[in-house]
């Protein structure tokens, strides 16, 4: 996600520092590099100071041990939202998931503000960094704009898919106004295209940064094999085996 939002809002910011855990080959102007790990709060500080806004898309983006889910996205997320809170930071746009939602049947229409239904421990690990952007955000004043992504894919490539799909194009839409939306305060948005068979309830919640997808997933659909909708909107996340890796 992290490549194809860099080229897709190459040059809207003045400064941009990319903190990453390898070597990045190519930058784009204004793109300052930072080598370290989401372990280290003092680089993470040095690297947030001078910054108004941080997009936090680090750590696993699957299910994994809860050894590295707790290492990545527990403690490191800590590391995100602490270092920010320390460098004078005015926002942060927190990659959530819409993993934290995923034990609910696909007949329910669920909105921001209904009670989370984690579908593994990589979702309860989003349920943690949104609980750090409302603490942050009510205790220390942080903005704070969690989106909880749903399939960042070039096309949707299943029928699941076709609810949860976000387009590349939507997907910088998203993130452009996450970044420069006027006062959103804590604002919690499902990051999703404006799909016929969406699952989510995101108007009042994408009206609040500006959010305005274009893209339908529908559009794909002949494409696809025809296959019943899943039992649990997390798709395979949700069923009891599952233990990470490509599906
Ligand atoms: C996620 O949270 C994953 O990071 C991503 O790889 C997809 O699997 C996506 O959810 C999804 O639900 O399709």
């Amino acid at each position: 996600m992290g490549s194809v939002i860099r080229a897709g809002l190459a040059g809207a910011f003045e400064r941009t520092v990319l903190y990453v855990r390898s070597d990045v080959q190519e930058t784009f102007p204004g793109e300052e590099v930072v080598k370290g790990s989401l372990g280290d709060l003092e680089l993470l500080v040095t690297a947030c100071r001078g910054v108004d806004v941080v997009i936090h898309l680090a750590g696993l983006a699957d299910e994994a041990p809860w050894a590295d889910i707790l290492e990545s996205n527990i403690e490191g997320t800590y590391g995100v939202f602490e270092a920010a809170r320390r460098a004078g930071v005015r926002r942060i746009v927190y990659a959530s998931s819409n993993h934290i939602i995923g034990c609910y049947p696909p007949t329910e229409r669920i909105r921001p503000s209904d009670p989370v239904r984690p579908d593994t421990y990589y979702g309860v690990s989003k349920v943690f960094g949104e609980g750090l952007a409302r603490l942050y955000h009510d205790k220390w004043e942080l903005e704070a704009v969690c989106l909880r992504i749903g399939s960042f894919r070039p096309k949707p490539e299943d029928v699941r898919q076709l609810s949860t799909w976000l387009s590349h194009p939507d997907g910088v839409e998203l993130l452009h106004r996450a970044v420069v939306a006027d006062g959103p305060g804590f604002e919690i948005v499902y990051g999703v295209s404006a799909n016929t068979r969406g699952w989510w309830d995101n108007d009042a919640a994408a009206a609040a940064i500006g959010y305005r997808p274009r893209d339908d997933a529908e559009d794909f659909s002949a494409e696809l094999e025809e296959a019943p909708a899943p039992r649990l909107q997390g798709g395979a996340f949700a069923e009891p085996d599952y233990r990470g890796g490509t599906w």
